[in-house]
């Protein structure tokens, strides 16, 4: 058996069929995640200046459908013979279709243009893919042959890129709803033993951060925060100091969403104006409430609940780093009592270890 290294970015995209194939095969590979930083100085390293690459026995091979091609006819997922072959060709290229017109929105967030792909894109070659499905077994088994073949991955990778977060619509939830043999294959994949373990072994909605706790993904920073307060003892003392807590977290929540809303604005002098004036209003107003919940504890001079520091000063200090910019260094002036807080909760033995330690990153 050749030796197998796949290098992909730390993200399903061009990467998850090939893994997808490696795991329903039960071949052993490397799955080797580049983080964003390293990519450019490996980008002129690789073949053709792109990602997913496969070493196989230490020689690269770049093109992630020529890669897959090749795992899927060495490991028995090309159909039985040429004509079956063809039909999976047939069922990939439909998935391009699929794909094709949201790849090519990528990074744009035009709401119009999703609407218009999930309302009659999506749907024009949903309908195509079913009428294939329907030609073989009457819909009831799978697109080619009476096994699962690469037809039926690649079905799955792009049902996934259909209703990630960067894509999905809130009007169609679910793309799949009006095609109900589609959505039955869709299941009926996702119960295959290897490819059930796999998805759990995945990010749990497609987004990050997500912890593995005992071998099972879980998704949702703010419930694993939660989660990880109450098992670390960081949770308050009582039913009442973990309410207490939990107001200060989402006061934390709403100081900085209206900062991250402005992330994505593209016109820079309207981006201007939204961060000025969050930095005028709301970023006061949110920082006065936490300020006059924090004197009511020890007078201010504590932590934000009982006695000793709680998720509630972590996540205040969390969410510090992202208010205290450097344009805005200023933003805590106003507030003595949260600015020497921000500064004992820095100087906590294990958090200034942490500060010092944790590897410089730009966001
Ligand atoms: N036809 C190529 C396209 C590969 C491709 O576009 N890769 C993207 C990631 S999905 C990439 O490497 N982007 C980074 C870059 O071009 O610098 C394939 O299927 O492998």
């Amino acid at each position: 058996m050749p030796t197998y290294k796949l290098k992909y970015f730390n993200g399903r995209g061009r990467g998850e069929l090939i893994r997808i194939i490696f795991e329903v095969a039960g071949v052993k590979y490397e799955d080797v995640r580049i983080q964003y930083e390293d990519w450019p100085s490996l980008k002129p390293k690789t073949p053709f200046g792109q990602l997913p690459v496969l070493e196989i026995d230490g020689k690269e091979v770049s093109q992630s459908k020529a890669i897959t091609r090749y795992l899927a006819r060495e490991y028995g997922f090309y159909g039985a013979n040429s004509r079956e072959a063809l039909d999976i060709d047939v069922v990939l290229e439909l998935c391009d279709d699929l794909m094709a017109p949201l790849i090519a929105m990528f990074g744009e967030n035009d709401k119009e243009k999703n609407r218009k792909y999930h309302d009659e894109q999506a749907p024009k070659v949903l309908g195509h893919l079913e009428k294939v499905l329907c030609q073989n077994n009457e819909g009831s088994g799978f697109f080619v042959g009476d096994k699962i073949s690469m037809a039926d991955l690649c079905f799955l990778t792009a049902v996934d890129f259909v209703s990630c977060p960067m894509f999905a619509s809130p009007e169609h939830p679910d793309d799949l709803d009006s095609f109900t043999k589609l959505k039955a294959l869709d299941g009926r994949i996702r119960c295959q033993n290897k490819i059930a373990d796999w998805l759990k072994r995945q990010t749990p909605f497609g987004q990050l951060p997500m912890l593995e706790i005992d071998g099972q993904a879980i998704g949702q920073s703010k419930a694993l925060g939660r989660y990880l307060g109450f098992v670390l003892g960081f949770f308050g003392a009582n039913p009442r100091e973990s309410l207490d807590i939990d107001v200060i977290c989402e006061l934390c929540d709403d100081l900085v969403s209206p900062l991250s809303a402005t992330f994505g604005e593209q016109d820079e002098e309207k981006k201007k104006e939204l961060v000025k004036r969050y930095y005028a209003e709301s970023a006061p107003r949110h920082l006065g409430h936490l300020e006059r919940l924090l004197c009511k504890n020890n007078e201010g001079n504590g932590f934000f609940v009982g006695d000793k520091i709680s998720v509630a000063d972590m996540v205040f200090l969390a969410v510090m780093d992202w208010v205290l910019t450097p344009e805005h260094t200023d933003a805590l002036d106003s507030f003595t009592k949260l600015k020497a807080l921000n500064d004992r909760i820095r100087a906590h033995d294990k958090i200034a270890d942490w500060l010092k330690r944790r590897p410089e990153t730009p966001f």
